[in-house]
């Protein structure tokens, strides 16, 4: 349906942390009401289709939840009684409270704490600029792409790839851990238009038959975090069979031979054993790759998300350099883009006065650091003050009751700026409304694509919601905190960045309303050399060079056994995948993403559901070394017995005991580089009579 002609309609992108980044199309249909939402027809990776959660955008703009004032917090922390102030009080409590720790502790006592909420540059990451000029602690942002970055890295020397338009022009395409039609629906969009058009095949390999799997031509359903073990089995055979190609590796790699020698033993038989794969699976699996030069590896997020993670992402990362599919267009491998955006982020992050020497905290690890682990805190102070932008880790960090714990101290001061009363809010002393992304302005870089799009604002603010960019640079103002970029507004810090990196200028991309930064051909496909100093691939990657904490990790790629394995107590490994109507905790305040995802459930296979003595529907508590959960069961036969799934992010308050899934996942950091293993988890479950 289009638009009727006397609709106001305005391009934007959507800001969420969404690896598709798509270009938009919103309709105004007054100074402070959104209308409908489509994706942009005539941008070239968007093509016009976008999600669901998104087409329904102004059902959460105009939520009626929508945080509209500040509020004061005048009840028991957590208790949800809040009184509504003004924003200069808020704004001057919040520095009052700053500068008095500061004066007690010094500056690193001060946790700014920031995640993807918003993908924009400017509202996104302005906050590192107020940090960095105050010298207050700084974020290694863990989260979410460390492992998978880190292991693509360590192989190809830089974050870019083949372009992911080129899956059209593929012949197989290996959606390999990430659940596109859930994460980011347009790998659907460019792969199935291969299958029309070229009777391409698409495979996945995911540890159950999500809705990718559903729509693909084969599936490998293997046990989480056994990648590396299906990839070198894959090598095994394609080396013995003469399906590598010798002139690639040669011009193009370093340590094949080694490599070689090295997966001379590992078998499909083995990695059957490992991976629980059938052997011929793994046979079939490697035939066509060999047999089909344009094979697009399409590599996700959701295979990294393990202990031994980056290790799984460099050795999927490896295959495409056996076969040197590479070298044709549609072939090769894609993960992330970054390196093509070549942004020069200095205004907007403060770059210019950042102090290396200030003392660095893990993100994932917030749990740990609230609760005073000296192994996080070193010798700094413990962390007494917290602004949080952009994020929700009261349902999001891993081990939930240390988060939990940290959040309740009566001495930690806490400022939540919020678009909805999240579990994070609610643990806050002051609480900030913010607007969403068609109430200010921004800039937008995709990760799993090649653009750069422009958003500016659309409508006004609601009520009395304001940007990232404001806070930040009121509350800057008010702790002494000074740099330019506190004295521009959002639309000046991107001209300068546009300008200073090399881009256009906001005029122009207004026209244009995004730039495709594709590199060309040669550079996607590394045909002019990889990114390592020497040109070459690695298979024997220096991890030294990726991460600090690389001690142990495998020389070449294998199974890296360091994963939380089933044992006797713990017979079940747990993946928390993501739900397909929110993503991650946000849209889950909106009605129809919530009438749809239903509760939280935890997905087991019949044979597993009769072992425990549980059925479908009924309750069981689930839980490890960290705690234990109530969750219900489904029933779903679409994951090999010994997995689990449980499809989120649901925050704490679905649950019966209001504590969310991430209770039971581990906040030690993977090596080398820190990140969370979210699909790492091995757990007991037992049956619950009510
Ligand atoms: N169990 C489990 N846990 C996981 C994962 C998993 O797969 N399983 N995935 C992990 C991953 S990959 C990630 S990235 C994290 C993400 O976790 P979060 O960072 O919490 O994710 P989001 O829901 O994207 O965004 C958080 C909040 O940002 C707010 N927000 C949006 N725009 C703005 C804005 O302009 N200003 C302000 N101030 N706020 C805004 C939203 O309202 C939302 O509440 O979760 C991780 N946790
Ligand atoms: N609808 C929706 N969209 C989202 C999000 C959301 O929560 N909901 N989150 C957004 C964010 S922040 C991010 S980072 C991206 C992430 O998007 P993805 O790259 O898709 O990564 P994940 O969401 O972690 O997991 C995706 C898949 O990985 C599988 N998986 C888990 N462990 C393994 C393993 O060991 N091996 C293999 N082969 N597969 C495994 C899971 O079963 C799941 O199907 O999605 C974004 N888009
Ligand atoms: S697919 Fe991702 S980027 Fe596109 S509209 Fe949905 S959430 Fe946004
Ligand atoms: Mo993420």
């Amino acid at each position: 349906m289009k638009s009727s002609p006397k609709i106001e309609v305005r391009s934007t992108a959507c800001p969420h942390d969404c690896p598709s980044t798509c270009s938009l199309e919103v309709e105004k249909l007054g100074e402070q009401k959104i209308g409908r939402v489509r994706g942009a027809g005539d941008n070239s990776y968007t093509a016009g289709v976008i999600c669901a959660k998104v087409a329904r955008y102004a059902e959460r703009t105009h939520h009626p939840d929508r945080l509209m004032y500040p509020l004061k917090r005048v009840g028991a922390k957590g208790a949800g009684q809040w009184e509504q102030i003004s924003w200069e009080e808020a704004l001057d409590t919040v520095a009052r409270e700053f500068l008095d720790r500061e004066a007690k502790h010094g500056a690193a006592t001060v946790w700014p704490y920031y995640y993807a909420g918003t993908m924009g540059l400017v509202q996104r990451d302005g906050i590192e600029r107020l940090r960095h000029s105050k010298q207050y602690s700084g974020q290694n942002s863990t989260i979410c792409v460390n492992l998978a970055r880190a292991g693509w890295k360590a192989g190809a020397g830089a974050y870019r790839g083949v372009d992911p338009r080129e899956m059209a022009k593929s012949d197989m395409i290996v959606i390999w851990g990430t659940n596109a039609v859930h994460t980011q629906i347009n790998v659907m969009t460019h792969a199935t238009q291969a299958r029309k058009e070229r009777g391409a095949k698409i495979i996945v390999i995911d540890p159950y038959r999500n809705a990718t799997a559903i729509a693909a031509d084969s599936h490998l359903m293997l046990r989480p975090g056994t990648d590396g073990a299906l990839a070198v089995a894959v090598m095994h055979i394609l080396f013995k069979e003469g399906y590598a190609d010798r002139a690639y590796l040669e011009k193009y790699t370093k340590g094949y031979k080694e490599l070689e020698a090295h997966v001379q033993s590992k078998t499909p038989e083995w990695a059957a054993e490992i991976t629980g794969l059938e052997v011929s699976e793994i046979y079939d699996f490697a035939h066509m790759i060999g047999q089909t030069p344009k094979t697009f590896f399409r590599l996700g997020y959701g295979f990294s998300r393990s202990r031994n993670g980056a290790v799984n992402m460099h050795a999927a990362l490896c295959i495409a350099a056996i076969t040197g599919c590479w070298k044709h267009e549609g072939g090769g491998a894609f993960h992330t883009n970054g390196d093509i955006f070549h942004w020069d982020k200095t205004l907007i992050e403060g770059l210019d006065v950042l102090n290396p020497s200030v003392r660095m905290l893990d993100q994932s690890r917030i749990g740990p650091v609230l609760t005073g682990d000296k192994k996080d805190l070193g010798d700094g102070p413990p962390i007494t003050a917290m602004i949080i932008q952009s994020t929700n880790p009261m349902d999001v960090a891993p081990e939930l009751a240390k988060v939990h714990e940290g959040f309740a101290r009566e001495d930690l001061f806490v400022c939540v700026h919020e678009q909805f009363m999240t579990e994070t809010a609610k643990m806050a002393d002051i609480v900030l409304p913010a607007t969403t992304f068609v109430e200010h302005d921004d800039i937008y870089q995709a990760g799993g694509q090649n653009h750069i799009t422009l958003g500016k604002k659309v409508i006004e603010p609601l009520g009395e919601c304001r940007s990232n960019h404001e806070v930040v640079c009121a509350l800057a103002n008010r702790v002494g905190a000074e740099h330019r970029g506190f004295e521009m507004s959002s639309l000046e810090l991107i001209e300068e960045t546009l300008s200073s990196s090399g881009w256009s200028d906001v005029d122009s991309l207004e026209k244009s309303k995004w730039i495709d930064a594709q590199v060309p051909f040669e550079q996607a496909h590394f045909l002019e050399g990889f990114g390592h100093a020497d040109g070459k691939f690695h298979f024997s990657p220096d991890w030294s060079l990726v991460g600090p904490d690389f001690a142990g990790m495998p020389s070449l790629p294998d199974h890296w056994d360091v994963i939380q394995k089933a044992d006797a107590e713990h017979p079940y490994r747990l993946v928390t995948a993501p739900a397909r109507n929110f993503l991650n905790t946000s849209f889950t305040a909106t009605a129809t993403s919530l009438k749809r995802e239903k509760r939280p459930t935890v997905m087991l296979h019949s044979e597993d559901a009769k072992r425990i003595g549980t059925d479908s529907q009924s309750l069981v508590r689930m839980g490890n070394k960290q705690g234990s959960l109530l969750i219900h069961v489904e029933i779903f036969d679409g994951v090999l017995p010994g997995t689990v799934i449980s499809e989120g992010i649901w925050p704490g308050k679905f649950f019966i005991e209001k504590i969310g899934i991430n209770l039971l996942v581990g906040a030690d950091a993977a090596k080398p580089n820190g990140g969370a293993a979210f699909h790492d988890t091995a757990v007991w479950i037992k049956p619950v009579s009510d």
